[in-house]
């Protein structure tokens, strides 16, 4: 990774991410296969953002990927609140000239369940009104249409579906990208 040699400040995020909606019995059925990962955010000094990381645990596809405007995981990922939207625009993709700050398109995810994340963003930032520091990031069941679906609710979420899992955003020493913890032991993580 030669994220490092653009590091403006000591600014790199770092994400759990967890299913969020358990009961008993999905948590046994789903038990070898809950999303989990990291995600680093690390802003360069032209201000672009890198986003980095790995998620396991999806089902093959594209799934929406966006920063939800609350840390809030009192109930689950639900609690995070609409997209991170600060200009009160359409939902868009990440290219989009209107979007939702935090409008982060799709990851994909192969027939492994793995999503590999290396893109940037010039919206989202670390810092000032459009830092998502404190804010959720949220993976989607489905996949976001960009606002193209001709529905109202295409234009609000893009049609993105569930939450299956998210994470609160704050700040981490810079670190090397960490390997998510392995899908066959989640019971390690599961009770903080
Ligand atoms: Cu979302
Ligand atoms: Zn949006």
């Amino acid at each position: 990774m030669g994220y490092n040699k653009s590091l403006a400040s000591r600014t790199i995020c770092l994400h759990r991410f967890r299913r969020s909606e358990l009961n008993f019995f999905n948590e046994i059925h789903f038990y070898a296969n809950f999303p989990t990962g990291y995600i680093m955010f690390t802003q360069t000094v032209n201000g672009i953002v890198l986003i980095s990381g790995n998620i396991t645990g999806l089902t093959e596809g594209h799934h929406g990927f966006h920063v939800h405007e609350l840390a809030d995981t009192r109930e689950g990922c639900k609690s995070m609140g609409p997209h991170f939207n600060p200009g009160l625009t359409n939902h868009g993709g990440p290219a989009d000239p209107y979007r939702h700050v935090g409008d982060l398109g799709n990851i994909v995810a192969g027939s492994d369940g793995t999503a590999h994340i290396q893109e940037s963003d010039h919206l989202i930032t670390l810092t000032g009104p459009n830092t998502i520091v404190g804010r959720g990031i949220v993976v989607h069941a489905s996949k976001d249409d960009f606002g193209r679906g001709g529905d109202k609710e295409s234009l609000k979420t893009g049609n993105a579906g569930g939450r299956v899992a998210c994470g609160v955003i704050g700040w981490a020493r810079p670190m090397p990208p960490i390997p998510p913890p392995s899908p066959e032991k989640p019971e390690a993580s599961s009770n903080n």
